[in-house]
């Protein structure tokens, strides 16, 4: 059974209810999830309050940071535990957890461990009208308690990207991991015990969304700030939980988003950079790239090529060797997937590869499978060409001129990512300037530095994460002015 984690230790929702983690590779079950009632999320938060003014306030910045580094290093001696963990729940290749997924999770908490120590303030000197000077400075002081909820396609990496900063910043943290993939999170509070990190500071309940622990911790009115990964749809229903209880948010939502290739672009690079974007993690990824816009001279080269490179991605047990692609995290997602490529067809697409269920034998056959998919012959204003489908798959459209590809890339309800493909670096300087999205990758996609801001605009979400801009989220800034009596300046 996998238990929430409140005040340091592991416990079973009062109510008694319990979901099931089911291991969408083959359907089988990973665990029972104890679900946490009300009073357990009341629990949670009134451990995180009591942290907050106790053990966790008395400890120096750098006994902080010492311990989130311990953290990290914690997950590190344990990757084998944490990859098993994110695998069983997610389905994804082995390989892809162990190089992403769990080395980020550790990478989260030493990032902001250093960036806190290193945040500056401001100071100005002003003066009074008796003519004497007056210095104001800055104090930055923790939020509070803050929930931090959280999606399934990135289980460690993303709940970690939030609970680092907050942690760094001398804040508590109740977490609601998705209720596909609880496993990390509630593993976490494990580690979190055993470096010393004082109870209550790291909390865990599971449940659902609604009328259940994401709607009983968001709408808390003892909470001082919610930080939300997830669809748009319900960021906007936690936007409002927030407005009514008056909490700041920090919003990453959901993408449609365009890679725009040039016919000068390196076209081995394009291809490298369209195939990860476009399938990694089986495009579960809310920068995964769902449109590419591709100059006309090189545009059937790049559907052959990108074709050929999803003809090389083959589903299978995540541990085996040959795995280069998983599942869908569920048959929910997967019916919502599958009817995106019934639209396709309806819309009038070509099918250039995929667009079904792939055959992966009887062991696998419980598993929530889907072939890797590539349409042209869609408009670009169709609904497979607009709306966030989460999946392995893109439309391919042709352009003529830049301006046509801005346009097109830039006509759309989000505004998360985007990648170009170009060697003209004056080129690289306007577009990226001109694309209304909060990351520009060029030649690349999902190159991270994690000092960067990191964030959506438009329905993508509200905010920015990363290096400093996590520190602003998550701490509160006071001003203080003091009069200097004695000094005329
Ligand atoms: P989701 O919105 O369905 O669920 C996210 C979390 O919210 C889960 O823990 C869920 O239980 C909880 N939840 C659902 N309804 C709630 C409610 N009414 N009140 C409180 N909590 C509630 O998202 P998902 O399906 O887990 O994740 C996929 C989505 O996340 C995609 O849209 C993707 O683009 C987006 N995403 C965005 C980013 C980003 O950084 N912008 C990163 C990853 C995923
Ligand atoms: O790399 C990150 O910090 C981050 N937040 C990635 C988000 C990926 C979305 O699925």
């Amino acid at each position: 059974m996998i238990l929430n984690f409140i005040n340091g230790q592991y416990r079973e929702g009062r109510g008694g209810r319990t979901f099931d983690d089911i291991n969408p590779v083959d359907g089988s079950l990973v665990a029972r999830v104890s679900e946490a009632a009300r009073e357990d999320v009341d629990d949670a938060v009134r451990a995180a309050r009591a942290a907050l003014a106790g053990p966790w306030a008395s400890l120096k910045l750098a006994q902080r940071c010492d311990l989130l580094y311990a953290v990290a290093a914690e997950i590190d001696r344990r990757a084998e535990d944490f990859i098993s963990a994110e695998v069983a729940d997610t389905g994804k290749p082995r390989s892809l957890a162990a190089h992403l997924d769990i080395p980020r999770g550790a990478a989260n908490f030493r990032v902001f461990a250093d960036a806190v120590r290193d945040v500056p303030t401001e100071a100005f000197t002003t003066h009074a009208p008796d003519g004497k000077p007056a210095l104001n400075y800055a104090l930055r002081r923790p939020k509070g308690v803050i929930a931090v909820i959280c999606p399934w396609n990135l289980p460690l990496l993303l709940m970690t990207w939030k609970v680092g900063p907050a942690l760094a910043c001398g804040n508590t943290v109740v977490v609601k991991p998705s209720e596909e993939t609880p496993a990390t999170a509630a593993l976490l509070g494990e580690v979190m015990n055993s470096v010393g990190v004082p109870h209550g500071v790291y909390n865990v309940v599971h449940g659902l969304g609604p009328e259940s622990a994401g709607e009983f911790l968001s709408t808390h009115p003892d909470i001082d700030a919610i930080t939300f990964t997830g669809e748009t749809r319900t960021g906007a229903a936690i936007i409002k939980a927030a407005g009514a209880g008056i909490k700041p948010v920090s919003m990453e939502l959901g993408g449609k988003n365009a890679a725009v290739v040039f016919a000068d672009a390196d076209l081995d690079v394009t291809i490298a950079g369209l195939t990860r974007s476009v399938f990694e993690n089986t495009g579960q990824v809310c920068l995964g790239t769902e449109r590419v816009y591709v100059q006309r001279g090189v545009f059937d080269e790049v559907v052959q090529r990108l074709a050929e490179a999803a003809s090389r991605l083959k589903p299978g047990r995540p541990g085996d060797r040959e795995t280069n692609f998983g599942p869908l995290i569920s048959h929910e997602h997967q019916r919502k997937v599958l009817n995106y490529y019934g639209l396709a067809r309806e819309e009038g697409a070509t099918v250039v590869c995929g667009g079904g269920v792939p055959e992966t034998g009887a062991a696998l056959q419980g598993g929530a499978w889907i072939e890797p998919t590539i349409w042209t012959g869609l408009p670009h204003g169709s609904r497979v060409a607009s709306e966030e489908i989460f999946g392995p798959c893109c439309v391919v459209i042709p352009f003529d001129k830049e301006a046509e590809a801005l346009q097109m890339a830039n006509d759309s309800r989000y505004g998360l990512a985007a990648s170009v493909y170009t060697q003209n670096i004056d080129r690289v300087h306007s577009f990226a300037a001109a694309l209304q999205v909060g990351i520009v990758w060029v030649n690349t996609w999902f190159l991270r530095d994690l000092r960067t801001a990191f964030g959506g605009s438009k329905a993508s979400g509200i905010g920015r994460e990363g290096g400093v801009h996590s520190l602003e989220f998550y701490t509160e800034l006071s001003n203080v002015c003091i009069k200097l009596n004695g000094a005329e300046q």
